[in-house]
């Protein structure tokens, strides 16, 4: 695939080749850290191996199928993957289990196809020092699902959804994948008139346990994640948001284990901004991954878009490093490259856009917090609860009795400016200062 070249070099901000990255320096250090550390950078095998540019009104736009079928053309996504991947310079991968091997007509036939293809991944894998971020199963595609996986009226289906997580789970462990996702893509109804909400939730809860106790007792020491999402495919999913996701975990007892992963455009198709959703991960302590996205506004779906948008880069930053980075997570590009693009030079400049767009935003992010000005601001409207009354309460000396007293004789309390617009035009010095 596009031979003549070997691999994206790093050429500085005033390159105008297209075939170079202007801000990712995979070996700067910022921060403490390499930047290829901070962002962990991950291939999505779906969308960069298999997606065609296909939409609801029309056909592929583009042929990916290297004119072969089958475990053939499962083995050449493969090579076509980690060569793509070295010349990029991107560590990790993310896929899941029918992207990389052909479905059988049994689960049996699926899991044999799964593994002769992790063997031979496995073996791609020990040439380049490339790995998985994450495995998952894909438990919405085909018509078994149709009602979701572990929410199924269904209890075969429901063991179906068991056995392909088991699989996916070995080649997890067998890849040394960190991670492993659930993205619970029917997991959810269109309507309650034909629904038991109570069973499925209850369902769901005990499918991610089996999954938990499986993996823990085989030595699955990564992360289990959960990947919000609103709605799309079903009218309602459970997993609606971060906040849903959470309360969930804590439900059914899977705190210890589980983490978010955050979409940027499942955060805009819940109501929320991609930095909420990243916050309210980070401060209920389940800041795990990201699938590093964009959506359109106007549009009221999932388009996947490849993140171009440096704003929303540099705040996803700014709350990643202020969760303290990444662990076993990192940014996933779950995104395609639009029906219009439709070349494989445009595979290319789709990731070299992306990962310059978060390149330039770790660099912003940084920026934003030696500035001081916001975490300054942030500290100074706080201030009252420090000392005196304030402190006294949030330490449990205070009761609403005690509380109700103190206030009883309080004349001319100023509320304070929330500088919103000022803070703004802060970010606005630190993206654009140098003009
Ligand atoms: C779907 C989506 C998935 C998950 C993995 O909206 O984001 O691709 O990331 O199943
Ligand atoms: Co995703």
């Amino acid at each position: 695939m596009y031979d003549e070249i070997k691999r994206i070099p790093f050429e500085g901000a005033k390159s105008k080749n297209p075939f170079a990255f202007r801000y990712y320096d995979k070996d700067r250090v910022i921060a403490g850290k390499k930047m290829s550390d901070h962002l962990r950078f991950a291939m999505s095998w779906w969308h960069t191996c298999n997606a065609g540019g296909t939409d609801m009104f029309g056909g592929e736009t583009i042929d990916k199928s290297f004119g072969l079928s089958g475990m053939e053309l499962a083995r050449a996504k493969v090579d076509f993957a980690f060569e793509l991947m070295q010349k990029l310079g991107i560590e990790f991968y993310c896929f899941h289990d029918v992207d990389v091997a052909p479905e059988g007509e049994t689960l049996a036939e699926s899991v044999k196809n799964l593994e002769e293809i992790v063997d031979y991944l496995l073996k791609k894998q020990n040439e380049t020092g490339i790995k998985p971020l994450w495995v998952t199963a894909n438990m919405f595609g085909s018509k078994t699902f149709m009602a979701g996986a572990a929410t199924s009226p269904n209890a075969d289906v429901f063991a179906i959804a068991a056995g392909k997580v088991k699989a996916g789970i070995d080649a997890a462990i067998k890849l040394g994948a960190p991670g492993y996702v659930f993205w619970g893509g029917r997991e959810g109804y269109d309507t309650l008139i034909n629904t038991d909400v109570a069973l499925e939730l209850d369902n769901l809860g005990k499918f991610l346990t089996l999954a938990r106790d499986y993996g823990r007792a085989k030595g699955f020491k990564g992360d289990f994640y959960i990947e919000p999402k609103p709605k799309e495919p079903t009218k309602h999913q459970y997993d609606f948001d971060v906040a849903t996701c959470a309360n969930f975990l804590r439900t059914y007892g899977l705190t210890d284990d589980f983490k978010m992963n955050v979409e940027a455009n499942h955060a805009t198709l819940a109501g929320h901004t991609f930095q909420h959703e990243l916050r309210m991960a980070a401060v209920n302590g389940l800041f795990g991954s990201i699938d590093a996205n964009q959506g359109d506004m106007l549009l009221g779906w999932d388009t996947d878009q490849f993140p171009t948008n440096v704003y929303d880069t540099t705040l996803c930053m700014y709350e990643v490093i202020k969760a303290g980075g990444f662990t076993n997570g990192g940014l996933n590009f779950d995104a395609k490259a639009r029906r219009q693009s439709n070349t494989f030079e445009d595979i290319l400049l789709c990731y070299i856009a992306g990962m310059d767009a978060f390149a330039l935003g770790l660099i912003k992010a940084c920026e934003l917090i030696n500035d001081g000005r916001i975490d300054r601001f942030i500290a100074e409207r706080y201030a009252s609860y420090n000392d005196g009354i304030g402190r006294s309460m949030r330490e449990g000396r205070e009761t609403l009795e005690s509380l109700a007293a103190y206030a009883a004789e309080l004349k001319g309390v100023v509320p304070q400016s929330g500088r919103q617009e000022y803070l703004e035009s802060v970010v606005n010095d630190v993206l654009f200062s140098g003009v």
